[in-house]
């Protein structure tokens, strides 16, 4: 326990909060899904929010929960950028006896803990989306591929988990390979830019898997700018079931994205209510996400971002 509060920090039951959100980027149609669905939760329930915008940056989201403790919310809703440039943060937040729940992207456990010193992670199992992407790789190759992978921004927790459930997964099949595994940064451009370099080391490369839809349409772009065929001589995979991927997989180009739901709006402010309540909460909520492939993409359209 430290300073004058409880561990984590207890949130007194009110009408109204004022709940801060720290966002660590707005660059992609991911965030700003997530940022459209806290926002709107918490005007349906007449709560104040406090929202920033990291730009993806550590530095800037320490800042940023420093700013929200000055200006004295009732509790923090963290989607920290990494694993562990937010743990300062975190334990200020507890210091100043705030509570802080952990949306979207976890810390680093060996430095904070869940109902300890923030309240809990709500978010998605990064190493079964993972999995699911090689097991139906493994059906879709039948167990034959030379795979190019493109992580998310390294030291976040997707990013890290991704790679572990698809990597160990690969590893029970001989045929299957990763020639090359390289970060991508979780963005577009950055994705095209790394998949048409590794393209040239590797031009046998049979399948993209790729951490997020963002990367996987970059990769796209430099597939075909190579004059391969997405979708017919290399099988694209990814994570997230953004508007863009569920497209790409109904015209033939990607092959499945396994969702990563950004609708933590509801979820959110349900967990501060059961918190202030003074139910004891899992350390971990768990965030559960579908899969898209070609039999089921036309109809999910109109509910992705
Ligand atoms: O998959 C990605 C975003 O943290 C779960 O971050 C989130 C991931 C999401 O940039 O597109």
């Amino acid at each position: 326990s430290g300073g004058g509060c409880a561990s984590p920090p207890k949130l007194a039951k009110k009408d109204h909060y004022k709940v801060g959100f720290s966002q660590n980027a707005s660059n992609n149609p991911w965030r700003l899904a997530e940022t459209a669905s806290i926002k709107e939760e918490a005007s349906k329930r007449g709560d104040t929010l406090v929202y920033t915008d990291a730009a993806n940056s550590g530095d800037k989201q320490v800042s940023d929960v420093q700013s929200m403790i000055a200006q004295k919310v009732d509790v923090i809703l963290l989607a920290p950028i990494t694993e562990k440039a937010l743990i300062p943060a975190v334990l200020q937040a507890k210091a100043a006896c705030i509570p802080v729940i952990l949306i979207d992207r976890d810390v680093d456990h060996t430095l904070a803990s869940p109902n300890k010193d923030y309240v809990t992670f709500i978010g998605s199992d990064f190493v079964q989306q993972g999995k699911r992407v090689a097991d139906w790789m493994i059906q879709a190759t039948g167990g034959k591929a030379k795979i190019i992978e493109l992580e998310g921004t390294t030291g976040a927790s997707p990013a890290i988990l991704r790679k572990k459930g698809f990597d160990d997964e690969v590893k029970s099949q001989s045929g299957m390979q990763i020639l090359a595994s390289q970060d991508g940064d979780f963005n577009r451009d950055t994705g095209r830019k790394v998949m048409a370099t590794l393209l040239q080391a590797h031009p046998d490369v049979t399948v993209v898997y790729a951490h997020n839809d963002e990367m996987a349409i970059g990769a796209i772009a430099a597939l075909k700018a190579a004059g391969k065929h997405p979708g017919k001589d290399v099988i694209v995979a990814s994570i997230d079931g953004e508007k863009d991927a569920l497209n790409a997989i109904i015209n033939g180009e990607e092959g499945t994205t396994v969702q990563s739901s950004p609708f933590f709006g509801p979820v959110s402010f349900q967990t501060i209510d059961q918190y202030a309540g003074g139910t004891k909460l899992a350390d971990w909520i768990v965030v559960k996400d579908m899969q898209f492939t070609k039999d089921n993409a036309k109809e999910n359209l109109p509910n992705s971002f």
